[in-house]
């Protein structure tokens, strides 16, 4: 036997919890606040995979650091005020941390969760163990808890289970049993039948658990705060037999309600092996129904099936307060201990408006789905990327020639040479051994009013311009009397005599109605605007960010795949330079790539393309005098 008689945790207990069970600590946090703890019982964790750092819990509403070492010795050393270690180690390295742990004279207790621990393992650790007055709780247990004062990781289950049977106060009821569900079955049926537990203790469902009942019944009567037992026996194993033994030598005075529970063993013929390692009857002594006899005999309170024993539980409990042996204490209601956001929100307790809405993807199912439409559907269907565009741009499913017409966009607008602002500050940002990300957006940057970002401004002028009813000519006039630009008009090297290509196959497309299924009234409103800009300058073409615009225009308004708002929105949203943006990122990721690849060095521009226009001496009154 473990030996140990006395209280194994108190209101002060601390605690090293071994492993990264980060909810379980969070758990044994919570019951303190509860149980209204004025400190933590967890103070510090082990982890040999991980370097010491620290990590952050609640306590009550209040955010705490906890460190996590990576020796155990350090954390010892650490902590000299911790007597408790919950380990969580797997069956694999429990056996080698504990013995481990058995070293520090500080430690009283241990609780060892890992089931499958070798029998020869646990058997070495009892007897070190009992050699150096340790008590271990375990293997294969959920641990125990001990209202007010301490639990073991994830006994006792979560709050709402804690709270409904009162364990955030001590009642009057020590309790021990084999194994962690069966112990929320009691701590449900002693609150509901006496004032409470004072402690219950699950020594686990090994053949060999490294403490027993009788440990902790001894313990139990040891301490007068306890006033009544409770033990849940089971099939299999003569652990019972020494609490029988015990109460015939009368170490055992105060009521004892028991039961074994497996009976029903009795009425199955073949051998039945029961969830628990030790759980299987190996001679008829060990049957629960002989156990249930014995202790029987030996003046335990015995009901005649498990159904009684919250009866059994209420009669014996009853009885003490009815001879003053027990004096309930005043109820008080524990502290709001408060909820898990994710739980709650799980309940259904809370609602709370959403930081970010989106209408264009989801990809929290088991497929990603692009406005709707899972992705499998836009391969089947062949949607291609301007499918995909149409969807998370515009939460719609174009007709295919809209489709074709938006790819056909970005493949010409992908590149148009190295000249240009774009190309020309991707290569200088590339050549300055800067990477891909900041060379394609210092091209990008460039992208505005003058170079590619014209779409938007185009569409909305030539759209002004043409719902107004004003002629080609009075909007070219009106233009020019007001000294603006009309975009989508010009180009630097392009003119009639020079066409541009992407242009002329633009027109094509969006002309032939046997492709491009639909009215372009814009677009041939801009044919006559460019026909009067081209007779005054040769450059003044309708150019590619104003054909794209204005057939864009076109699509929005004459498909019936919007209404005239959304139509208005998209052009407002800057949703047309995004075409130039997209295609264009193509051909300055090109640059980019070409540049690493040709390893070119830092870029200078060449002083002899640079005219020096500095202010001569005396030409400024900051030289004069
Ligand atoms: N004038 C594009 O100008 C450019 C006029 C105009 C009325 C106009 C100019 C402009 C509007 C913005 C626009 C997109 C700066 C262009 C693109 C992508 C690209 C680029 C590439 C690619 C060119 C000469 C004379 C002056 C001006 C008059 C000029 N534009 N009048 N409306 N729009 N356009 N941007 O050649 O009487 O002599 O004083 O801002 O649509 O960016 O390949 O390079 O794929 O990368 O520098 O294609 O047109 O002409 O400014 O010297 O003007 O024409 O008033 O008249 P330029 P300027 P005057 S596509």
């Amino acid at each position: 036997a473990n030996g140990q008689l006395a209280s194994l945790f108190e209101k002060d207990t601390k605690a090293i919890v071994w492993g990264q069970q980060l909810k379980a600590i969070q758990g044994m946090l919570d019951f303190d606040f509860v149980c209204g703890r004025e400190t933590q019982s967890v103070v510090a964790s082990t982890y040999p995979f991980t370097g010491d750092h620290k990590q952050k819990f609640y306590f009550g509403q209040k955010e705490v650091f906890i460190p996590a070492y990576k020796s155990l010795a350090n954390a010892f050393e650490k902590h000299p005020e911790v007597s408790v270690m919950v380990t969580f180690a797997s069956l694999r390295s429990v056996y080698e941390t504990v013995l481990e742990a058995l070293n520090f004279p500080q430690l009283r207790v241990i609780a060892i969760i890992a089931e499958g621990v070798p029998e020869n393992q646990t058997r070495r650790l009892i007897k070190v163990a009992n050699e150096k007055g340790i008590t271990i709780i375990g293997p294969a247990t959920v641990g125990g808890i001990k209202p007010g004062c301490f639990k073991i990781g994830n006994t006792g289950g979560m709050m709402d289970n804690i709270l409904a049977s009162k364990l955030y106060r001590p009642g009057s009821v020590g309790y021990v049993s084999r194994s962690g569900g069966m112990s929320n079955e009691l701590n449900n049926i002693i609150a509901h039948n006496t004032d409470g537990v004072f402690e219950g203790v699950a020594i686990g469902g090994d053949r060999y658990p490294a403490s027993t009942y009788t440990d902790h019944i001894l313990r139990y009567e040891a301490d007068d705060r306890v006033k009544m037992m409770v033990l849940l026996g089971e099939v299999g194993g003569e652990e019972e037999y020494k609490i029988v033994q015990a109460l015939k030598e009368k170490r055992i005075t105060k009521p004892l309600v028991a039961w074994c529970i497996g009976t029903c063993a009795d009425h199955i013929t073949s051998e039945v092996q029961f969830g628990h390692a030790g759980a299987s009857a190996n001679a008829s002594s060990e049957t629960a129904a002989s156990k249930n006899a014995a202790l029987k005999a030996a003046g335990a309170s015995v009901p005649a099936s498990f159904d009684d024993f919250g009866t059994t539980i209420k009669k014996v409990y009853d009885d003490l307060v009815a001879k003053g042996v027990i004096v309930p204490a005043e109820e008080r209601p524990p502290p709001p201990v408060p909820m898990d956001y994710a739980w709650a929100r799980e309940l259904g307790l809370i609602r709370k408006p959403a930081s970010i809405m989106t209408s264009i993807c989801d990809e929290r199912g088991d497929e990603l789905v692009y406005a709707g439409v899972p992705i499998s559907k836009v391969l089947e269907e062949e949607m291609g990327v301007g499918g995909v565009l149409s969807l998370l741009w515009f939460q719609k499913r174009l007709p295919s020639y809209a489709n074709k017409f938006i790819e056909l966009c970005l493949m010409i607008t992908a590149d148009h040479g190295p000249a240009v602002s774009g190309a020309h500050n991707t290569i200088v940002c590339a050549r300055a051994g800067k990477d891909l990300v900041s060379s394609l957006v210092s091209g990008l940057l460039t992208i505005g009013p003058r170079f590619g970002g014209a779409l938007d401004g185009a569409a909305q002028m030539f759209s002004d311009a043409f719902d107004k009813g004003l002629s080609p000519m009075q909007f070219v006039n009106e233009q020019r009397k007001q000294g603006k630009f009309i975009l989508g008009i010009g180009h630097r090297v392009k003119s009639i005599n020079n066409p541009d290509k992407r242009v002329e196959i633009l027109k094509k497309f969006a002309l032939d109605r046997t492709i491009f299924k639909q009215e372009t009234p814009l677009l041939e409103y801009a044919l006559k605007v460019e026909q009067i800009t081209t007779s005054k300058k040769p450059n003044l073409i309708l150019n590619v960010d104003g054909a794209i615009a204005t057939i864009f225009v076109d699509l929005l308004r004459q498909s019936g795949m919007f209404t005239p708002q959304e139509a208005r929105e998209t052009i407002e949203v800057g949703a047309l330079n995004g075409l130039f943006v997209l295609g264009r990122s193509m051909g300055f990721i090109g640059h980019y790539l070409d540049q690493s690849r040709l390893k070119q060095g830092l870029y200078r521009h060449p002083w002899d393309d640079i005219t020096y226009v500095l202010p001569e001496a005396g030409d400024d009154e900051r030289f004069s005098g």
